[in-house]
C-alpha cells in the first residue's frame, strides 16, 4: 500500500500526533501506536497519557516524547499543541468512553483534527453534540472501528455494493468473547473495571464494547440502514452492573433481516467476530480470526474461498494489502489502514482539498449510529424486548 508523502503537514513528511491516555498499562493505545507506524505516516509528538501525572510523564518518556511535550493534563495539551506553530495535527484518543466526548472537543476546538477510540461517546447526547462540532469546525474526525480495514472485508463490501449477492435477504453479525466470564473488574483488572462501570462506560457494557463493531461491520459491509430492532441484553455475572451477553433481532429498511448476538461471557471464544450476509443470488461469510480468507457462494454454484491478494480479489481489497497472498495480515494491518486512510484524510484537508474518493474510514456519524444502536437496544431490552425504530437511520461511511 502507498501512501503519497509529498504533501506532508506543516511542510514535513510525517503528520504529528499526539494522544491522549494509553499510559503504562493501557491496552489500546499501544495498538494505536503500532497501527500509526505501520505505513510511516505519523510521528508520535506529545501526549497526556495518563490522569497521574508522574505516570504520564514516565509513560511519555519511555515512547521518546519530549518533555516539554508531555501534558498532566488534556486541557492543558489541547491549548498548549493549539498555540505552537509545530503542535500536533492530529490527536488520538484512546481514554475510556467518558473522556472521549469532552477531550476531542477540546481538540476540534483548539483547531486539530480527532482519531478517536469507539463507541464514539458515554451517551447519545454527547455524540450529536460532537457530531455538530465536526461539522462546524470541519476537522477529520475518524472512529476506529478497525476492523473495516481488512482487505476481504473491503472485498466483501465492494461485491455487495457491485450486485455479486443480488438482494440481501439475511445479515447475521456476531461478536464473541469469553474474558468476563468471571467477575474480572472484582480483582482490580483495569480493563475490565472501567468496561463495567456506568460511569465510565456510558448505558451499555457489551453492547457499547464490542456489539458496536459487528454492528459497524454489519452496515460497512451491506450497505444497509438499520430500520428496527429488538433486544435482549443480560447480565449473567453476579454483581456487574452493566450487560454482558446482547442478543438483537435486526429488520433493515428494504426488507431484509438478521441477528446479532455479541457475548463476552461464551467460554471458548477470543475474538470471534464473524459475519455472513445472504443475498437472491449468492452467500459470503467472513470471520475476524481468520482475516486473510472470505468465503462466498453463487448460488447453485460449489463454494469459493477467495483470498486476500489472490486471484479474484478487487482492487478496493488490493488498495489496502501491503504484502503477498499467502503472508498473512491481521489485526494491526487492519488496525494501520484505518490509519493510512486518516492520513490520506489529513494530507488532503492540510493541502484544503477533498479526500481521494477511494478513501473510506468510519465518520464521527458512524460513531453516533454505533450511539443510536446502543440507545435503541438498552430501551428495548429495558421495555422486556419490544421493538424499537431507529430515529435516524445510520450514516454510511465516507466512500
Ligand atoms: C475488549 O473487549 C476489546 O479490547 C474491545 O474493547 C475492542 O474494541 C475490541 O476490538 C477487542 O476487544
Amino acid at each position: 500500500m502507498i501512501i503519497e508523502a509529498s504533501s506532508g503537514g506543516g511542510g514535513h513528511g510525517r503528520i504529528r500526533l499526539g494522544m491522549v491516555g494509553g499510559g503504562q498499562g493501557a491496552f489500546i493505545g499501544a495498538v494505536h501506536r503500532a497501527a500509526a507506524r505501520i505505513d510511516d505516516q505519523f510521528v508520535l509528538t506529545a501526549g497526556a497519557l495518563a490522569s497521574d501525572s508522574a505516570r504520564a510523564k514516565a509513560s511519555a518518556r519511555e515512547l521518546g516524547i519530549a518533555d516539554d511535550r508531555a501534558y498532566a493534563s488534556f486541557e492543558e495539551m489541547a491549548k498548549a499543541e493549539g498555540a505552537r506553530p509545530d503542535g500536533i495535527e492530529v490527536v488520538s484518543i484512546v481514554t475510556p468512553n467518558h473522556l472521549h466526548a469532552p477531550v476531542a472537543k477540546a481538540f476540534l476546538e483548539a483547531g486539530i483534527h480527532v482519531i478517536c477510540d469507539k463507541p464514539l461517546t458515554r451517551s447519545l447526547a454527547e455524540a450529536e453534540e460532537l457530531v455538530e462540532l465536526v461539522r462546524k469546525t470541519g476537522k477529520v474526525f475518524v472512529v476506529t472501528h478497525n476492523y473495516t480495514g481488512y482487505p476481504m472485508v473491503r472485498q466483501a463490501r465492494a461485491m455487495v455494493a457491485n450486485g455479486d449477492l443480488g438482494e440481501i435477504r439475511l445479515v447475521q453479525a456476531e461478536y464473541l468473547q469469553d474474558w468476563l466470564t468471571e467477575r474480572l473488574e472484582a480483582s482490580g483488572h483495569k480493563q475490565a473495571a472501567w468496561r463495567t462501570d456506568p460511569t465510565r462506560s456510558g448505558a451499555g457494557g457489551c453492547i457499547g464494547d464490542i456489539g458496536t463493531h459487528a454492528y459497524n461491520l454489519a452496515c460497512f459491509v451491506t450497505g444497509l440502514e438499520l430500520e428496527e430492532l429488538l433486544a435482549q441484553l443480560s447480565t449473567f455475572v453476579g454483581g456487574r452492573r452493566l450487560d454482558d451477553d446482547v442478543q438483537i433481532l435486526l429488520k433493515w429498511k428494504g426488507g431484509a433481516k438478521g441477528m446479532l448476538w455479541a457475548s463476552q461471557v461464551a467460554v471458548g471464544n477470543e475474538n470471534g467476530l464473524t459475519l455472513r450476509v445472504y443475498g437472491t443470488k449468492g452467500g459470503l461469510e467472513w470471520a475476524q480470526e481468520n482475516p486473510n480468507y472470505l468465503w462466498f457462494t453463487r448460488y447453485g454454484q460449489p463454494r469459493q474461498l477467495l483470498t486476500r491478494g489472490g486471484a479474484g480479489a478487487l482492487v478496493e481489497a488490493d488498495r489496502v494489502t501491503r504484502v503477498p497472498a499467502g503472508h498473512p495480515e491481521g489485526y494491526l494491518e487492519g488496525f494501520a489502514t484505518i490509519y493510512a486512510e486518516a492520513a490520506r484524510a489529513i494530507r488532503a484537508a492540510l493541502a484544503g482539498k477533498a479526500p481521494d474518493p477511494a478513501v473510506i474510514f468510519p465518520t464521527v456519524e458512524d460513531g453516533l449510529a454505533g450511539m443510536k444502536f446502543i440507545d435503541a437496544a438498552v430501551n428495548s431490552s429495558a421495555s422486556n424486548g419490544t421493538w424499537v425504530r431507529m430515529t435516524q437511520m445510520p450514516t454510511l461511511l465516507l466512500s
